[in-house]
Parts: C-alpha cells; sequence; structure tokens
C-alpha cells in the first residue's frame, strides 16, 4: 500500500533527483528540484555573477592609463568580457526564479558577498598583469569544473566564460613577462605585484575543507566537483612551475616540492585576514560597493528610456494588429 504521508512522496522525489545527479543527468530550469538546490545555486551563481561585474574595477581604473594604444585596446576587451560573464551568470540565476533587481539589491545592501579578491588595490601597471596571470588563472581552475556542474543553465554559462578567462590569464602572464624582463625598475614592479596578489589569489579558493559549510552538499549534488584545497593546491603547484619562467621570485619563502605527496609544500594561510575581508573589512570594500551603487543610480535614467522604449514598442505592435490599414 502507498503510504498516505506527504512526506513519504517529498523523500521520493529528493530520491529521483540525487538519482539524476549520480547518473550525470543535468537539471534544467522547469524540473523538479529540492528547495535547497535551488537556494544553494542562486547563492552560488548570484555571488559569482557579482564577482565578474565587482571584478571589473580593480583592473578598470587602468585602462585610462594604460601604456600603449595596444594595451588599452587589450585591457577594454579583458574588461568588458568580465561584464559579459556577469550578465550570463545572471542570466543563469534569473532561471531559478530571481529577478536581477533583487541580486543587485542583495549586492547593494550588502546581504550577498562577492569574492575577497577584489577587495585589494590595483596601485600600479603591474597589477594588471598580476590580477591576469593570478587571479584569472585562479578563476579558470576553480571555474572549468564548473563547466561539468549539475545545473544546465549555469553549466553552459561556464563554457564560454572559460574560454575567455584562458586569454585572460595568458595576456596577464605576457604583461608581468615583459615587465619581468625591462628595466630594474620594471622588474621591481612585476615583483611587487606579485607579492601583494598572491596570497589573496590563494584565498581566493575560499575556507579549508574543514571550515567550508557548503562544500559537503555541493559534492553531492555536484555543484563542486572537488574541493577548496584540492583546487588551491593545484593553483599553488601551477604558480609555482609558472613563476620560474618570468623569473621572479616566489612570494612564499616556505614554498617546497614534496616528493612523496607530488605536491608543493606551502607556508601558512593568513585566515584572518580572509574571514576580515570577507566580512567587509578588506582594503577596498567600501570603497568598491560605493562604486556599484553609484553605477546603479546614475544608470537609473538608461533603464527608465529602456523601459519606455520597449512599452512605446508594445503600444505600436497593438495598434498595428488592431487596424493594419492605419497602421500602414
Ligand atoms: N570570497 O562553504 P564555502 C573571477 C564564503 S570570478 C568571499 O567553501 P562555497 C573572474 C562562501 O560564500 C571569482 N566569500 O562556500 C574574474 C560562504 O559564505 P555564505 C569568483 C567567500 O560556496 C577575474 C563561506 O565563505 N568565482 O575571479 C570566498 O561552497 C579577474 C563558506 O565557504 C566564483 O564565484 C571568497 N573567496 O565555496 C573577474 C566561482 N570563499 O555564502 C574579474 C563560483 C568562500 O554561506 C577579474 N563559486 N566564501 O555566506 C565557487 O566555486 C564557490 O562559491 C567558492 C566557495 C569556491 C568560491
Amino acid at each position: 500500500m502507498v503510504p498516505n504521508d506527504s512526506s513519504a512522496v517529498v523523500v521520493s522525489l529528493e530520491d529521483q533527483f540525487q538519482a539524476k545527479i549520480d547518473a550525470e543527468i543535468r537539471i534544467e530550469p522547469k524540473d523538479w528540484m529540492p528547495d535547497a538546490y535551488r537556494k544553494t545555486l542562486l547563492r552560488q551563481i548570484s555571488q559569482h555573477a557579482h564577482s565578474e561585474i565587482v571584478g571589473m574595477l580593480p583592473e578598470g581604473v587602468w585602462i585610462t592609463r594604460a601604456p600603449s594604444l595596444k594595451r588599452k585596446q587589450i585591457l577594454m576587451a579583458k574588461v568588458q568580457d568580465e561584464a559579459g560573464h556577469g550578465l550570463y551568470l545572471y542570466a543563469a540565476a534569473e532561471t531559478l526564479g530571481m529577478e536581477r533587481d533583487e541580486m543587485y539589491e542583495e549586492l547593494h545592501s550588502g546581504k550577498a558577498k562577492y569574492s575577497s579578491i577584489f577587495n585589494y588595490p590595483s596601485i600600479s601597471w603591474a597589477d594588471v598583469g598580476a590580477i591576469g596571470w593570478l587571479v584569472d588563472g585562479a578563476a579558470i581552475l576553480n571555474q572549468i569544473p564548473l563547466c561539468r556542474n549539475s545545473y544546465g543553465p549555469y553549466a553552459r554559462a561556464m563554457v564560454r566564460i572559460c574560454k575567455e578567462e584562458s586569454f585572460h590569464q595568458r595576456q596577464g602572464f605576457e604583461v608581468l613577462l615583459v615587465l619581468a624582463n625591462g628595466s630594474p625598475e620594471q622588474r621591481a614592479m612585476a615583483q611587487d605585484a606579485v607579492n601583494r596578489w598572491y596570497w589573496p589569489s590563494v584565498m581566493m579558493f575560499g575556507p579549508s575543507d574543514g571550515e567550508s559549510t557548503h562544500s559537503e552538499q555541493s559534492m553531492r549534488w555536484k555543484i563542486k566537483r572537488f574541493s577548496n584545497d584540492e583546487l588551491r593546491q593545484r593553483f599553488i603547484d601551477m604558480v609555482a612551475e609558472q613563476i620560474k619562467v618570468l623569473g621572479l621570485e616566489h612570494p612564499d619563502p616556505q614554498l617546497k616540492w614534496n616528493e612523496e605527496r607530488g605536491h608543493y609544500d606551502f607556508g601558512p594561510i593568513d585566515w584572518d585576514e580572509f574571514w576580515n575581508v570577507v566580512k567587509g573589512n578588506g582594503p577596498c570594500n567600501r570603497e568598491r560597493l560605493e562604486t556599484r551603487k553609484k553605477a546603479w543610480d546614475e544608470g537609473a535614467w538608461v533603464r527608465e528610456a529602456a523601459t519606455a522604449y520597449a512599452e512605446k514598442k508594445q503600444q505600436r505592435a497593438a495598434q498595428t494588429e488592431k487596424s493594419p490599414a492605419k497602421a500602414a
């Protein structure tokens, strides 16, 4: 006999849902999903979208000061790409039932997070290189597995984003390579930027596995494929090799190859600094939010004009439908 108890039905739906995930079948917007899965995705995708949009700011300030027309063009294209990534991600989050305006409101009120990394200042041209190499490099390692995450719209958005991020990382590396092989001042500038951006990039992967509140469930749902610490180790190993090509000094004096583990061992991560930044007290948290809020307020007329134009078009279309001869 089928039990006449609604909780039994819910359990069964959840089992079916997990079975789909286990069989690597993508979840699409109209499929049934547990509320907690929807919430987790909304949290992660909207935070990811906010990171892309806020992430335009540290590099954006260098567009007017890029050292050549070519560098200016490349940087403009990169920053524009980040805006595009934000838009794909907001669109993916909207399929889960949240309006974009609401997501912006959560960013502006401080309710929604964005990546800790974008709360550090970009004080020299070499920072553009360090951001491209280290920040985009960390982003790629985290984002390639997201191309295979269980939610269709998010996974598909990530495919295109990853292609663009690889170009970003290479352009950053090339900026640093030129500086590292330039004058002593340029070389020092490159070293200083790498020293400042390295540890915050290591922290970007999130708290260590023991402290990560969402990892276990997100891995079961195949939103995440690897833990924060696994991806962080890949990043540390990658940077340890690539910095040799730049010929710069590694910022971690304790970095050492561990033959047994087949990985680099590394020095302690300053988790107090990480949580301080996440809680809103990093060097640029307030400035970043103020800039985003100002852009939102100053863009009000564009939104109003676009809405008025759409309404006018709709009215015209309705009139044409009613009396086609008159409209012609
Ligand atoms: N910053 O339980 P977990 C980019 C929070 S895009 C701030 O491990 P989860 C491209 C976390 O939200 C960079 N907060 O969380 C670019 C949670 O708090 P909550 C962004 C952080 O979600 C390049 C709490 O700590 N990428 O760079 C951070 O399972 C250049 C506990 O943590 C993505 O968003 C952090 N770093 O794992 C653009 C990728 N880490 O929400 C411009 C997608 C953790 O409960 C220029 N996201 N927290 O209040 C993810 O893969 C995951 O969300 C993680 C965190 C791995 C970031």
